[in-house]
């Protein structure tokens, strides 16, 4: 492929139906809960005996309005985490909520969780563990169908299920049992078959994990990716696999810096639409303990993974656990509602636009379609948006405001059912006569928030410095300043930096032991 064949090849990989409503819901939270709530471990090893799991006030009422208050789309459940404690009375196991004192064994946390979504206006997720400590079929063949069965049971028995999170982690060699094949082709079917609006997440086809539990999110992320990237076996490897307790904490773990520049995707042939999540706890362990109530992330640290991942073309996963009571914590009710104020405030921060100016448009696709954010609810593809008629070398968007207003951030929407486009964009505010540079970005995607110094002006424009073809743009938004100012502290640049010293160094290895790429 030469260098333009290789631009349309990008450009022709896009998202499936499933995958673009799952970018359009750009903020979940996740619950992590079981017999380790009341263990306070992070790690069960399937020996707890069920009699412990005995919450006193579950509310799972009071769980979705404090998601509801946060302002996210979906909930995910751990229905079943490492332990293999089933919070559903299944028929695979008896170690279950069924021998449990809750509700004298006639309890079923799924049900009710998933009913109080509805309840809400919240999609509602699974998660179910592979790595299984107490099954006695682990290790065996015959584990793969209990695992098949545990996914049937789940996804025909609480209504719509919007996404499967298949987790890598696994330490199997800490109960000396046999690696377990895991049968991933015969899970993805079973999924596909009895929740086709599923998106399979993580060790799945469709959501990639973004690589560390930190919170954070490339600085470019690309939907666009090798196919090598969705490798079980590389995401298994390199996820959790001790107990460590620091696992959450670290911000080294994104194993490669750079998954889809022009540069790292030529030495590829098959690529795929793979969009990120940044999957990350609210307090340093994934469940519930009590000594880390004072430990819950601050709104300025929650705004800084929200502006990196939202804001950065992934999606958020905000683990928030609930605690012994079946309660979600007082101290985390509190942040999730502030995160929610914060959002909705901000969003409503969104500055009216006298006049818009930009390259000639294609008929029928003018620059005003981007002053509005509106979809097709079935396809989830924008009602307008905006593409120029010819190719160039760039693309210049010019804004004029309302009124002159002190502003710190802009977003940027692609219409990604054209693919990802933009590598690197400009922002420039009208201050005193001039233009003055406030922003430097590369990738959009489905979502890019740019914040900047505030800075008074009436004019702001954005300059599309490359694109890989013309660009397809859904949406601009100038808001009014928040506050808000995103940027990397030293330490952070320094761990980008070794990253990218220590990817480029794999890279090298990687293409001296398979010389022909990814081989097609
Ligand atoms: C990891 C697991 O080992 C953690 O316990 C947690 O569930 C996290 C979301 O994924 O791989």
């Amino acid at each position: 492929m030469n260098d333009q064949e290789r631009l349309e090849k990008y450009v022709s990989i896009v998202p499936s139906v499933n995958q673009k409503h799952f970018q359009r819901q750009r903020f979940n939270v996740f619950f992590h809960y079981g017999t380790n709530t009341f263990t306070a471990k992070e790690w069960g090893d399937g020996k707890a005996d069920p009699q412990i799991f005995n919450p006193t006030e579950q509310d799972t009422d009071q769980w979705l309005r404090a998601v509801k208050e946060a302002g996210a789309y979906g909930v995910i459940l751990t229905c079943k985490h490492h332990d293999g404690f089933c919070l559903w009375p299944t028929k695979t196991t008896d170690y279950s909520v069924a021998s449990s004192p809750y509700k004298d064994g006639k309890g079923d946390v799924v049900k009710e969780v998933s009913d109080s979504c509805r309840k809400y206006g919240i999609k509602f997720g699974i998660y179910l563990s592979p790595w299984d400590r107490n099954h006695e079929a682990y290790g065996t063949e015959g584990y793969n169908d209990v695992y098949c069965g545990q996914l049937e049971e789940l996804l025909t028995g609480y209504g719509e299920i919007f996404c499967v999170w298949l987790d890598g982690a696994c330490g199997s060699y800490m109960d000396g049992k046999p690696k377990q094949v895991y049968d991933w082709d015969r899970y993805f079917a079973t999924i596909r078959r009895l929740a086709p609006n599923a998106c399979i997440s993580n060790c799945g086809p469709d959501v990639r994990w973004v690589g560390n539990e930190g919170g954070f999110a490339r600085e470019s992320e690309w939907n666009v990716v090798p196919k090598f990237a969705f490798d079980i076996q590389s995401i298994e490897a390199t996820s959790q696999q001790s107990d460590d307790g620091d696992f959450a904490k670290k911000e080294a773990d994104i194993i490669s810096p750079d998954l889809g520049s022009r540069e790292f995707l030529k030495d590829f042939n098959s690529f795929i639409w793979y969009p990120a999540e940044v999957d990350v706890s609210i307090r340093p362990g994934w469940f519930y303990h009590k000594s880390q109530d004072k430990a819950v992330r601050s709104l300025k640290n929650l705004l800084k993974i929200y502006y990196n991942s939202v804001g950065g073309n992934s999606t958020l996963l905000l683990n928030v656990p609930p605690d012994r009571r079946g309660l979600l914590h007082e101290n985390d009710v509190k942040r999730l509602k502030e995160l929610g104020k914060h959002i909705q405030e901000s969003d409503a921060q969104l500055l009216k636009v006298k006049a818009i100016s930009a390259p000639v448009a294609e008929e029928g696709f003018d620059i005003e379609g981007v002053l509005e954010y509106s979809y097709d609810e079935s396809t989830f593809d924008p009602i307008n948006y905006y593409t120029p008629k010819e190719e160039r070398g760039s693309y210049e968007i010019e804004l004029v405001l309302d009124q002159p207003a002190k502003i710190n951030r802009l977003q940027l929407v692609e219409n990604v059912a054209f693919s990802q486009r933009i590598e690197n964009f400009e922002i420039y505010a009208f201050v005193k006569g001039k233009y003055k540079k406030v922003y430097d970005g590369t990738t959009v995607g489905y979502c890019r928030i740019a914040t900047f110094k505030a800075v008074t002006t009436d004019k702001v424009k954005v300059v599309l410095t490359s694109v890989r073809k013309k660009p397809y743009i859904e949406f601009i938004g100038v808001y009014a300043d928040n506050g808000v100012l995103i940027k990397d502290t030293l330490r952070q640049k320094f761990v980008k930096w070794l990253h990218h010293v220590n990817y480029i160094a794999y890279i090298k290895r990687e293409n001296k032991k398979n010389k022909k790429g990814d081989g097609q």
